[in-house]
């Protein structure tokens, strides 16, 4: 599988700011944030999209929106509320290429999505 950024991050090549970490996830602030919290929480295995993940994965999917919750509360946007997204390939708005899960919130948030 090719390398990505957040592979780069996951190696320490690249800096990031962390917020969270345990054995099979991590959590940092997306460099572009789109809210006052913009986190992106993501799987250590490199999973390209939701799309390739497979049964064996399912404990580790879970794993993310526990994670996406423990950082929502570590925020403190937990009862304001916030909204976790996957973009799944380029249509839908992916742009890297490693399963992330984003945590908006700190603002109010429109519905739909565009
Ligand atoms: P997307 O769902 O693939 O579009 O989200 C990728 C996100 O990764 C996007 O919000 C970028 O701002 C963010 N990001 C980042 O946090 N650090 C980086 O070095 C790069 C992208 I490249």
């Amino acid at each position: 599988m090719s390398e990505t950024i957040f592979s780069r991050i996951l190696s320490g090549d690249i800096p990031a700011d962390i917020i969270y970490e345990d054995a099979e996830v991590v959590a940092f602030r997306d460099v572009n944030p789109q809210a006052p919290v913009h986190v992106l929480v993501i799987p250590r295995k490199p999973i390209p999209t939701l799309n390739d993940a497979q049964p064996e994965d399912t404990e580790l999917l879970g794993r993310l929106f526990l994670a996406a919750a423990k950082v929502a509360a570590q925020e403190g946007i937990a009862e304001s509320g916030y909204r976790t997204v996957v973009n799944c390939n380029a249509g839908a708005g992916q742009t890297v290429f490693h399963l992330h899960l984003h945590v908006l919130g700190g603002r109010p948030l429109q519905w739909p999505p565009g």
